[in-house]
């Protein structure tokens, strides 16, 4: 069996994670400093997000040379020391690979808009005319007229984040060199930024999957085929039938995908900013469709949250009188599902939204989004409930490590405000209370690595119409899980056969059952077990 299929992920937003020099901004030594903490987690795999050189117009996402570490982060001796460490404690670190583009500043977009018979032309997308009214992810146009370059260029998310040109050959051995030169260094993998989109066709808006799944099968044979390495896709159109193609046996593409339908149940009209309260029946149904749809191939990721994505616990569960519980419920219902775990940085303590003042939001991606809503004239209310529920500041808060000024995170300004909430809402005092949210994640995990149940348990959604409880049970041979999640913040009762002999998790003292009947406090969760 794979080691990743028994894994943890944990995922680390440097710029926000542990500033050790005063900036204000986090760094490579913040996370050497807090390994101990993430191995007393219990997570095997940390994923971090970029950290190579990069201008920080979206954060890092936005490279500007793939062989340097930004030095805001540290030095390329401290990312190796990082990754020294690491392995020294049996965690493995993956690395963001953002290849469907580059940054504005890259050396190769420079020389493109300076010579059009640069061979570094057609490393990006360039025309002499605007050639569709495309918007991109990002609300601007995905057209965009550069002076200096004399032409039109495309770019799906910000202007200064040009679409590479995946269909020049010689761009794609560049991109493969670089891969080498860091697996050659020990790395044990990737998270592939928006991977699917490198199969784009411009001239129609379009992307052709099949062309994706072409080119991100030549990574595997040019970059990982013979190496034992893990490798997930961020494939935002996925759908189960597709994970299987980038992850199923004989594939040779990736490890496993992120599928996005899952959190796109609290949207509507095709846009993540027009919020709909969530509806627990649609969120079962596509859950459970990636579950049945990936139970004999492929390899599912499991997440709530990331650095994109709002706090799990304000969105999904309820940051308010029951944090705690909906918090734990929460990790319950994913870490005991099929699949490769991730857990957000701070989402292991029920970090929360925050409300922040428009000067104090960063992102670009909210920045354009106001200005595209208000040509299309939506309403300031509605901007703004779209900026406090979906917002990606949300997530980028500085981590809470303890009640100290900025929660321990800097002694400097930090880059992004600080969420009040840091006084009681911190690591220090998750690890001092044998019953957080901690603890429950701490469990999950480990129950991960000691029973094949958790890996291999066949999965079966039961209460299926149940529209509060979401419960299913996973058997493997004489071996059974069950699951039962309550996501309603008042008292309910279901019908269930509770059969069990042990308690994997439960986030109240004792399970109000008659043989019949089971009675659910507010988002009450419980993992059952009987051999
Ligand atoms: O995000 C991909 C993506 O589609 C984003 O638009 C994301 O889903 C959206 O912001 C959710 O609201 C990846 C990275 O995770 C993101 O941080 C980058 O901004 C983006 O690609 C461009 O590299």
């Amino acid at each position: 069996m794979s080691w990743w299929k028994k894994s943890t992920v944990y995922e680390i937003y440097p710029l926000s994670f542990k500033d050790t020099t005063g900036t204000g901004m986090g760094d490579i030594n913040g996370i050497i400093e807090k390994l101990d903490y993430l191995q007393n987690l219990g997570v095997d795999v940390l994923w971090i997000t970029p950290i190579y050189e990069s201008p920080l117009k979206d954060n890092g996402y936005d490279i500007s040379d793939y062989y340097k570490i930004n030095e805001r982060f540290g030095t390329m001796e401290d990312f190796e020391r990082l990754l020294s460490e690491a392995h020294s404690r049996n965690i493995k670190i993956i690395m963001d690979l953002v290849v469907n583009h580059c940054s504005d500043q890259h050396k190769w977009f420079q020389e493109a808009i300076k010579d059009k018979n640069s061979k570094y032309r057609d490393y990006f997308l360039f025309s002499d005319k605007k050639e569709t009214d495309e918007i991109g992810i990002f609300s601007e146009p995905a057209w965009e007229y550069h002076e200096k370059a004399d032409a039109y260029y495309y770019h799906l998310f910000a202007k200064e984040q040009p679409d590479l040109n995946w269909d020049n050959p010689d761009m794609r051995e560049e991109i493969y060199t670089m891969i080498n030169w860091w697996l050659d260094k020990g790395i044990d993998g990737f998270r592939l930024d928006v991977i699917d989109l490198i199969g784009k066709i411009p001239l129609e808006g379009r992307i052709d999957l099949n062309k994706s799944h072409k080119y991100i099968h030549e990574i595997y044979k040019k970059c990982f085929d013979g190496r034992d390495v893990f490798t997930v896709g961020e494939t935002p159109n996925a759908t189960p039938e597709e994970a299987i193609k980038y992850s199923g046996v004989g594939s040779e593409q990736l490890s496993m995908v992120f599928g996005f339908e899952h959190i796109a149940v609290d949207e509507q009209n095709y846009t993540k900013w027009d919020v709909k309260k969530l509806n627990l029946l649609e969120l079962k149904a596509i859950l459970d469709k990636w579950q049945i749809g990936l139970s004999e191939d492929g390899w599912n990721s499991l997440f709530w949250s990331n650095h994109d994505q709002p706090r799990t616990v304000s969105r999904f569960g309820n940051d308010t009188k029951y944090r705690v519980e909906s918090a734990k419920m929460l990790g319950t219902l994913l870490h005991c599902m099929k699949g490769t775990p991730y857990v957000y940085q701070g989402e292991e303590f029920g970090m929360t939204n925050c409300k922040f003042e428009r000067s104090e939001l960063r992102d670009v991606e909210t920045f354009n989004m106001i200005e595209e809503k208000r040509n299309k004239g939506w309403s300031e209310d509605k901007i703004q409930e779209g900026i406090d529920v979906k917002g990606r500041d949300n997530a980028r808060t500085p981590f809470q490590w303890d009640k100290t000024q900025n929660a321990g995170f800097t002694t400097g300004t930090p880059w992004l405000k600080t969420n009040p909430n840091y006084k009681e809402i911190n690591a220090e005092n998750a690890l001092a209370d044998r019953n957080s949210i901690f603890y429950t994640y701490k469990n999950l995990i480990n129950l991960r690595k000691t029973y094949d149940v958790f890996v291999e348990g066949d999965y079966k959604p039961i209460l299926k119409d149940n529209d509060k409880v979401y419960a299913y049970t996973r058997s493997l041979g004489n071996e059974k899980l069950t699951v039962i999640c309550s996501f309603s913040d008042e008292e309910t009762s279901v019908d269930v056969d509770l059969d069990y002999n042990e308690v994997f998790e439960h986030n109240y003292k004792e399970i109000n059952y008659d043989g019949k009947r089971l009675l659910l406090k507010p988002y009450e969760a419980i993992a059952v077990y009987k051999k």
